[in-house]
């Protein structure tokens, strides 16, 4: 029997109040409006992200259905929706691509102004939500919301990919990878033959790995300070891994040493701290070379730096999402996934039944994994 314009009861992990585990509930799923699709969610990563809303530190309006790194099947779609039909294979995308925005349409852009990551208002874009459960409102995650059986997403916020992919493995190119190696491949440009430092060997880390070496970089150097990282990290591309923790010195001047005096030519800060952020700026080649944030910094927080860093003619940007336009990208990562130009595999480290959502997060918090991925 379809469920086609009909409101949807099934299960969701709830996020009533924060520094709470998440709260398996049965909720109501209304159906999609004008240019919303309603998508069968089968397989969503646990992100560090979605911890940061559980831990306070990523504030969001509450009650929430958290969730972002996910794929599934279209179950339906509203009045006006080309871009998807009932049965497609998707991914949604927390950072939108509507097509018209300035970011959009500029060549070097991909943070949609439709993305709902910078002032997050929970809502669908015409204001309202899709979700309820006890007669409350629930509010959306970042134009996804995938820890729930079926979502309601905007067409800007979902793309088709291979119905023949793997759905517990390319939900990952929903977030973590794409963000680490497209800050490789597509932020930095990394060349073939350069050197490269990765600091923080996380899930993300270990992607913009992954991203060095498939640019072909012929020295990837991992930094981290749990050296119980380093086996993964030379298993996906590392050349040689240090702990900044072995070395009286600055890790920087390490880096320095390492490299003949002349400093990496790019340098990756995936850990969301200040200080490294600088170091991983100073650890580059002072003239051309390239250093990328990848990591979220604390709320609030400044850095100061010596400019003559910056003067010499280092290069330092940011990077969300990988630089990636979604819509454009998404499936293209994924052919390239089909294609076995890089794995996943060993990024997921734990595959859990939805219902142990709460212990998935335990083991994000506990260091025991990289990504525990749940299945519906
Ligand atoms: N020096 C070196 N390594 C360190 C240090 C240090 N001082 N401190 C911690 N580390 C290591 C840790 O041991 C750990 O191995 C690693 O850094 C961080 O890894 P994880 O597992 O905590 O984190 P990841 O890989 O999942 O990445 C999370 C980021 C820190 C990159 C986080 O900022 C993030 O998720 N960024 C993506 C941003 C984004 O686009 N978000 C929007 C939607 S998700
Ligand atoms: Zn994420």
């Amino acid at each position: 029997m379809s469920t086609a314009g009909k409101v949807i009861k099934c299960k969701a992990a709830v996020a009533w109040e924060i520094k709470k585990p998440l709260v398996i509930e049965q909720i109501e799923v209304a159906p999609p409006k004008a240019h919303e699709v309603r998508i069968k969610i089968l397989a969503t990563g646990i992100c560090r992200s979605d911890d940061h809303v559980i831990s306070g530190a990523f504030t969001v309006p509450l009650p929430m259905v958290l969730g972002h790194e996910a794929a599934g099947v279209v179950e339906s779609v509203g009045e006006g929706v080309t871009c998807v039909k009932p049965g497609d294979h998707v991914i949604p995308l927390f950072n939108p691509q509507c097509g018209n925005c300035s970011s959009c349409r500029n060549t070097r852009g991909n943070l949609c102004t439709q993305n709902d990551l910078s002032e997050p208002r929970g809502l669908m874009p015409d204001g309202t939500c899709r979700f309820t459960c006890k007669g409350k409102s629930l509010h959306h995650f970042i134009s996804t919301s995938s820890f729930t059986e079926y979502t309601v997403v905007h067409e800007n916020a979902v793309v088709k990919i291979d119905a023949a992919a793997p759905l517990e493995k390319v939900c990952l190119i929903g977030c973590g990878f794409s963000t680490g190696y497209g800050a490789a491949v597509q932020t930095a440009k990394v060349e073939r033959g350069s050197t490269c430092a990765v600091f923080g060997l996380g899930g993300v880390g270990l992607s913009a790995v992954m991203g060095c070496k498939a640019a072909g970089a012929s020295r990837i150097i991992g930094v981290d300070i749990n050296k119980s990282k380093f086996p993964k990290a030379l298993e996906v591309g590392a050349t040689e891994c240090v702990n900044p923790l072995d070395y009286k010195k600055p890790i920087s001047e390490v880096l320095f040493d390492l490299t003949g005096g002349q400093g990496v030519d790019y340098s990756f800060e995936v850990v969301g701290r200040t200080d490294t952020m600088t170091a991983a700026l100073a650890s580059c080649h002072e003239n051309y070379g390239i250093s990328v944030i990848v990591g979220v910094p604390p709320s609030a927080s400044e850095i100061s730096f010596n400019p003559m860093l910056l003067f010499t003619g280092r290069t330092w940007k940011g990077s969300v999402f990988g630089g990636w336009k979604s819509k454009n990208s998404v499936p293209k990562l994924v052919s390239d996934y089909m294609g076995k130009k890089f794995v996943l595999d060993p990024l997921i480290t734990h595959t859990l039944p939805f219902e142990k959502i709460n212990d998935g997060f335990e083991l994000l918090r506990t260091g025991k994994s990289i990504r525990t991925v749940l299945t519906f």
